[in-house]
């Protein structure tokens, strides 16, 4: 297993649109224990394949109270989805920020599973959203995009300028090693 490094806002990398997973092998259950153990390390309630760099249509989800309920997604699809609801939401390559998104409140969505098996879930609550959420990282998107363009550039301001922090208090950790 292996704790993977998650890109941020506003890294391009996050934009591209992942592929569908032709067969689910060991290389795929693989990417999913290693995104598992990158999720509840973060600590998140899910994560694409995208947030890894790995531009593949693979999602893990944990919206249990006890961290013990593991959902993996391949190739997640919407099947049907009604109402709508505003929940807060956060990402974790986003750190930092939260706010409201919109979304449909019941979602019926149709996946393969870790052993490439078919199946369906019919949900709504915080699950709904997160699956919605993971289905946005696979299309390049980012919950910053369900929100104002003025937020969205503050937002963005505020991660350049502690990316830019980060990188310089590097530097010098690394003038004072040498
Ligand atoms: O950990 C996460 N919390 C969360 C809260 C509300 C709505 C969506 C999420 S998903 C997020 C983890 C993440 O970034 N997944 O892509
Ligand atoms: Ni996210």
């Amino acid at each position: 297993m292996a704790n993977l490094e998650i890109l941020t806002f506003p890294d391009a990398r996050l934009r591209r649109r992942a592929e569908p997973v032709p067969s689910v092998d060991n290389e795929v259950r693989q990417l999913v224990d290693d995104m598992l153990e990158t999720m509840y390390a973060a600590p998140g309630i899910g994560l694409a394949a995208i947030q890894v760099n790995v531009p593949k249509r693979v999602v893990v989800i944990d919206v249990s109270e006890d961290k013990n309920d593991p959902l993996c997604l391949i190739n997640p699809e919407i099947v049907s989805h009604d109402g709508v609801e505003e929940m807060e939401e956060g990402c974790l390559s986003v750190p930092g920020f939260y706010e409201n998104v919109t979304r449909a409140e019941h979602i019926k969505v149709s996946a393969l599973n870790r052993d490439g098996q078919p199946f369906e879930l019919e949900t709504g609550g915080l699950l709904a959203v997160c699956i919605q959420h993971e289905i946005d990282h696979l299309d390049g998107k980012l919950f910053v995009d369900h929100i104002s363009i003025l937020k969205r550039q503050r937002i963005r301001r505020k991660l350049e300028k502690e990316r830019r922090q980060s990188a310089a208090a590097a530097g010098t950790a690394r003038r004072k090693a040498i």
